[in-house]
């Protein structure tokens, strides 16, 4: 059965560019229920860390880089089907392929650069909301 929660960061670019309150806007309308919320950094180390399965490839160093080089918001959201639901909000990796109205279409600048994370399955939705978040700071 789906899960019901997924995790996503508005990353650093979207942050820098002023896109919080549009993205957490999209977030509410498209019927999330944010259940964890936070303004962090991530260091390099942790961010090296989160984007472990992507060590081998190409663009690794660049990704830490930028993970790592200005704040982000991380959160978890509350929504029947909600890994597979959060990723049609978001839009196609690359923003240049993103549907019209998506959240990257509207506001992620390319593939390096582009502007929120969702997790990739129930599975990772719980690794990742528990490598941000603590029991307590969870509100159901
Ligand atoms: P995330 O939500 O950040 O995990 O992105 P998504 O799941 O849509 O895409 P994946 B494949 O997980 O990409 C992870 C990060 O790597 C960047 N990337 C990816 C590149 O810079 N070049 C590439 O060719 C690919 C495939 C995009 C993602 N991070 N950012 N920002
Ligand atoms: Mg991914």
């Amino acid at each position: 059965m789906a899960g019901n929660r997924t995790f996503t960061m508005i990353k650093p670019d979207a942050v820098e560019s002023g896109h919080i309150g549009n993205i957490l806007a999209e977030i509410n309308k498209a019927g999330f229920k944010i259940v964890a919320m936070k303004f962090t950094r991530l260091s390099k180390e942790k961010a090296g860390e989160f984007y472990a399965i992507h060590k081998e490839r190409p663009f690794y160093n660049e990704l830490v880089e930028f993970m790592s080089r200005g704040p982000i918001v991380a959160a978890i959201l509350e929504k029947v089907n909600a890994v597979e639901e959060f990723r049609t909000l978001i839009g196609s990796t690359n923003p240049a392929n993103a549907a019209p109205g998506t959240i990257r279409a509207l506001y992620a600048k390319n593939v390096g650069e582009n502007a929120v994370h969702g997790s990739d399955s129930d599975e990772n939705a719980i690794i990742e909301g528990a490598f941000h978040f603590a029991g307590t700071e969870i509100f159901a």
